[in-house]
């Protein structure tokens, strides 16, 4: 039997974590991200693939690709979270749970950045943990996957 899918979804700019602004968005890389989940992922029973794209389209289309590949998504959608409504719509079109995750605390910076379009579908909301909100949503997604 295959083991449950969960997709982490990242939008633009998100390719450059580790590399630009560590005083904001920390030291790991995305590789780093996507290595720390993938081994928390095999823990728990669970495969946890991560995706990145700087294109909305690209991200609607993962999206698409999701609602026939993964039990679940992790999305942080970047700059897109605050302007997206394709991709809250994308994201209605998926029945499983929905985690969003941002590594700043977006409520703590510029007012522009306080409101989310995706918060409207998201099952839970982390912010400000860094990139270890994306082991806690990992965490949450296999809860809601057992109940
Ligand atoms: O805190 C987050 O995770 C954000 O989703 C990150 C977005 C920002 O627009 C959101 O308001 C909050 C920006 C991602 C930019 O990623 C970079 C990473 C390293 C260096 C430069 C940019």
């Amino acid at each position: 039997m295959p083991l449950p899918m969960i997709h982490i979804l990242n939008g633009p700019n998100l390719n450059l974590l580790g590399r630009r602004q560590p005083e904001i968005y920390g030291h790991e890389t995305l590789d780093d991200v996507a290595r720390d989940c993938a081994a928390l992922a095999r823990e728990m029973g669970v495969e946890a693939a991560l995706f990145q794209s700087n294109h909305e389209g690209e991200i609607v289309d993962m999206i698409h690709t999701a609602r026939d590949a993964a039990r679940a998504i992790i999305i942080n959608p970047g700059a897109y979270s605050h302007t997206s409504v394709a991709i809250l719509d994308a994201l209605n079109t998926f029945d499983g749970p929905v985690m969003e995750v941002h590594i700043s605390n977006i409520h703590k910076r510029e007012t522009f950045r306080h409101h989310s379009y995706v918060s409207a579908r998201a099952d839970g909301v982390i912010a400000g943990c860094g990139t270890l909100g994306y082991q806690l949503a990992l965490r949450r997604v296999v809860a809601l996957l057992a109940t």
